[in-house]
């Protein structure tokens, strides 16, 4: 069998050699336009994963042991993702993920003890022989979550911090529970979220139109989402001058990969810049800004050529509260992009739905062949994909990606992402399966850092 398994994966190893030789001559870099990708590719190096822990006796019985402690989702570096507290037998746990981590640890904070899983398990059982005496622990502000465990011990209207990545904070140690101090804070991860403008019609892909670096913080009462920010850093900014530009979020709840709409008014803008508002137009949307040129130098500009000045990315930042009668454990936040001009004008990621004040007649206009129209009712598979999804092109192409690093070099003006990034093109066309790390490996030649 061993031998047939070898014999096969030469086969496979010739034959993806000679496809690929025949497909892309060596030494030439296609243009965008010519990538095929997968019809459920959604250019994304992020996704939601759901996890359901049961809790088990030592006779594999359904178990009652745990109900009202604290159970982490701990990734294999020790960053807690997430701590939430088990009710009726069952830990349920919904992070974002970022796609290269295939393995995660469930964590009893309590008694120190931890279960690897696979990131392709959805459910997945944790035995615990003896009940804990965590009833006996104290607990100051009597919210019910015992001030060890606590990261608000004296609020009792928070109870738990959670970041998105989770490096940008808390570092556990798996086995006591207690917070690490991170050995180097250098390492930490960014949400990167990178934009091209000139939609409905195809850019030039050098995807630096807009490029913003952020963290995300939700705080929790309980297992309920109560308030929470976004932290973010201006990576890049690109034409800024002729077409100024404002970046919105919408925000959702999100549960069994659905994301669903909002009562108007659940999410708040409650602090944060000048101008950052609540947007009118938008239920449950945050401005974060209407106009990039009252938030960066103008002549500021990270893409390089003979024109602006380069500097270190602007850091902005606000907050929001979220009614907790609402219930929302998970809270997913997508941005749309806007002309300044019109901010009817908006483009998002390739998945995301438009917004309510979007102007639906540009779909289907120029190069986007989003479906025909939509309508914001209960909830939505997101992202959606292929024809169904909005803010693609007919080749499933997109303008903007996703992923997770804690560095990004910018591709120069005009210059394509598949010539600034030579991996790009084999994730793209792998759907994502292969090269996952592409934006570790620029053309330095082709980029420039924005980090000093
Ligand atoms: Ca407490
Ligand atoms: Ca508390
Ligand atoms: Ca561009």
């Amino acid at each position: 069998m061993k031998r047939f398994v070898l014999l096969f994966s030469v086969f496979l190893v010739i034959l993806s050699s000679c496809v690929k030789q025949d497909e892309i001559p060596e030494g030439e870099v296609k243009s965008f336009d010519e990538l095929v990708v997968p019809s459920d590719f959604t250019w994304s190096g992020i996704s939601r994963y759901n996890l359901s822990v049961i809790i088990k006796d030592l006779s594999g019985v359904s178990s009652a042991l745990l109900n009202g402690q604290p159970m982490d989702l701990v990734d294999m570096d020790g960053n807690r993702m997430q701590r939430v507290i088990v009710e009726e037998g069952k830990a349920e746990f919904s992070v974002l993920l970022d796609k290269n981590l295939t393995k995660l640890m469930v964590s009893d904070p309590v008694s120190g003890t931890s279960v690897q899983v696979k990131v392709t398990s959805s459910e997945t059982n944790f035995t615990v022989s003896s009940s804990s005496s965590y009833q006996n622990l104290s607990d100051t502000d009597s919210d019910g979550v015992a001030d060890l465990y606590d990261d608000f011990p004296s609020d009792a209207s928070k109870s738990f911090v959670e970041t998105f990545p989770a490096s940008a904070s808390y570092a556990v140690n798996p086995s006591s529970g207690s917070v690490l101090t991170k050995a180097d804070p250098s390492d930490e991860e960014y949400y990167f979220q990178i934009f091209e403008d000139l939609w409905p019609s195809k850019g030039d892909f050098d995807m630096n139109d807009l490029i913003v670096a952020s963290r995300i913080t939700w705080v929790k009462t309980g297992n309920y989402v109560s308030s929470g920010s976004v932290n973010a850093k201006i990576w890049a900014v690109g034409a800024y001058i002729t077409l100024p530009s404002g970046l919105g979020y919408e925000f959702f709840k999100s549960g069994s990969g659905m994301l669903y709409y909002l009562n108007e008014g659940t999410v708040t803008f409650t602090s944060g810049e000048a101008y950052t508002h609540q947007d009118e137009a938008v239920s449950n949307g945050i401005a974060f800004w209407d106009n990039i040129l009252g938030v960066v130098n103008p002549y500021y500009n990270n893409v390089g050529g003979d024109w602006g000045v380069s500097g270190t990315p602007k850091d902005v930042s606000f907050s929001f509260s979220v009614l907790t009668s609402a219930k929302v454990r998970t809270l997913d936040i997508l941005p749309y992009f806007y002309y300044t001009e019109d901010k009817t004008h908006q483009i998002r990621f390739f998945g995301s739905p438009p917004t309510i004040s979007a102007d639906m007649s540009l779909f289907r206009t120029e190069d986007d062949d989003s479906p025909i129209s939509w309508t914001q009712g209960g909830g939505f598979n997101y992202p959606l994909q292929n024809t169904a999804a909005f803010y693609r092109t007919s080749a499933n192409h997109p303008w903007g990606v996703q992923f997770i690093s804690n560095d990004f070099r910018v591709p120069l003006e005009k210059t394509s992402i598949i010539a600034a990034y030579p991996e790009f093109q084999e994730w793209a066309e792998s759907g994502g399966s292969l090269n996952p790390e592409w934006y570790f490996y620029p053309d330095e030649d082709l980029t420039i850092p924005v980090l000093p």
